[in-house]
């Protein structure tokens, strides 16, 4: 990624230094590890927040005119920046745990307390490697890419609407097979979606790292870069196939100089070079956006897509089949990034961006299930929940099933049943007669 430095025409060498020493802090002062220390994640993941305070050249110059009661030389250079000497400018990005009570790590059991399906809960790093956990959800309540409020409950809705699990299609209870865990949300910056980015990511990275499945619920569709890129880190640069379900592409280029958006994760992911373009499937694509260029683009770089054109005239069916057969004819790990949208308004008015003519729930259980069974699933994202304008709460009823599904066939994998056509013998055609 390119960012435009602080760089300025007629600034003193002590304002200069001042700038060099913020920017420093801004991309290195807040991440756990160094600059050089070999994760080459976190200097680039911080980094993200440069992209936001950071103008074109000569702003300063204008900033320094303005400062002493004349006009700004351009507009652009009255843009309001970060306070650097705000002492809440970085406190927010690590989960506070200074008053949690003095305890062995591991799982914690919150009764009836709201959690993802019920699950207990961890705060730490070790408390996931203490209690040896295979799945930890975690919630990621971004709503500024979206643009407006609501998506940013979607955490909330999601754990209210989670008691039941599993279904008698497989017979399987993924709570019963699986230890599982709800991390908590990741913290944000409210005002801020560039710079929500690298806590989300670094969260992401936490969970990876000790071998367990994150199960990240949005929070808008931005975070996707986050979960993704977090992964990559783990996993390895481009060793990461995903699987995006969604009504939009998601690939925008920059929008009035942002590059990130709910938009925008796909062409991050693909232009920062953490997932190979082939490695893309878009599924469910329609409506009216993109237009040629973007198809033009996801062309370009390889991206494998199935528009709801191609499901209607081939069948969900056979679309379906090349969807499970193309994720195992990709890299060793998958990631499922599952927009709401791409489910049929019907079934998901909560949600910020509807489509019509989308999927139905019984299509997206079965592929969602098949490919979660099928695959050495390593994430899974369900984004775009909006609690707001959900009334009936089936969006959050659908949203919780399809990740029930996800589970079942992880649990169905981890039993050594893992295909796409497993099914109960009991719930099969009654035979008997
Ligand atoms: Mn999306």
């Amino acid at each position: 990624m390119r960012h435009r430095s602080f760089s300025a025409g007629p600034v003193t060498s002590a304002s200069r230094l001042a700038a060099a020493v913020f920017l420093a802090f801004i991309v290195f002062g807040c991440e756990a590890a160094p600059a050089g220390s070999g994760d080459e994640a976190s200097p680039d993941a911080s980094a993200e927040v440069v992209t936001e305070g950071a103008g074109a050249e000569g702003e300063n110059a204008g900033q320094d005119a303005a400062s002493e009661g004349q006009e700004p030389a351009s507009e652009e250079a009255a843009v309001i920046r970060l306070d650097p000497d705000d002492p809440n400018l970085e406190v927010w990005r690590d989960r506070d745990i200074s008053n949690d009570p003095p305890r062995e790590p591991g799982p914690i059991d919150v009764g009836s307390v709201l959690s993802f399906f019920g699950l207990p809960i961890a705060r730490t790093v070790e408390d996931l490697v203490a209690g040896e956990v295979e799945v930890a959800f975690m919630g990621a309540p971004v709503d500024m890419g979206v643009g407006f409020r609501g998506a940013g409950e979607g955490p909330t809705a999601f754990r209210a609407m989670t008691r039941s699990v599993g279904s008698m299609e497989t017979m399987v209870r993924w709570r019963s097979e699986l230890t599982a865990v709800d991390y908590g949300n990741a913290p944000i910056d409210n005002l801020s979606v560039d710079r929500s980015m690298p806590p989300i990511r670094r969260m992401v990275r936490e969970i990876a790292q000790t071998g367990a499945i994150p199960i990240i619920i949005g929070g808008d569709h931005s975070i996707e870069f986050a979960n993704v890129a977090g992964l990559a880190d783990v996993y390895g640069k481009e060793n990461v196939g995903v699987i995006h379900f969604d009504a939009h592409y998601d690939a925008g280029g920059s929008r009035s100089g942002h590059l990130i958006s709910h938009a925008q994760p796909v062409r991050r992911l693909v232009d920062d070079g953490h997932i190979l373009g082939r490695n893309f499937i878009q599924v469910g694509l329609r409506g009216s956006w993109p237009g040629p260029e973007g198809f033009e683009w996801m062309r370009e770089n390889g991206l494998r897509y199935h528009t709801m054109a191609e499901i209607d005239r081939d069948g969900w069916t056979t679309v379906m089949q090349r969807v499970l057969d193309e994720a195992n004819d990709g890299p060793e790990y998958l990631h499922i990034s599952f927009d709401i949208d791409v489910m049929d308004p019907a079934y998901t008015s909560g949600t910020g961006t509807p489509v019509p003519g989308g999927l139905t729930p019984r299509e997206v259980f079965y592929v969602v299930r098949g490919l979660c069974s099928e695959n050495n699933l390593v994430g899974f994202d369900l984004v775009e929940l909006n609690p707001l304008v959900d009334p009936g709460y089936t969006t959050a009823l659908n949203a919780k099933q399809i990740v029930d599904e996800c589970l079942t066939g992880v649990a169905l994998r981890k039993l050594g049943l893992g295909n796409r056509d497993y099914l109960s013998p009991l719930t099969r055609r009654d035979t008997r007669r």
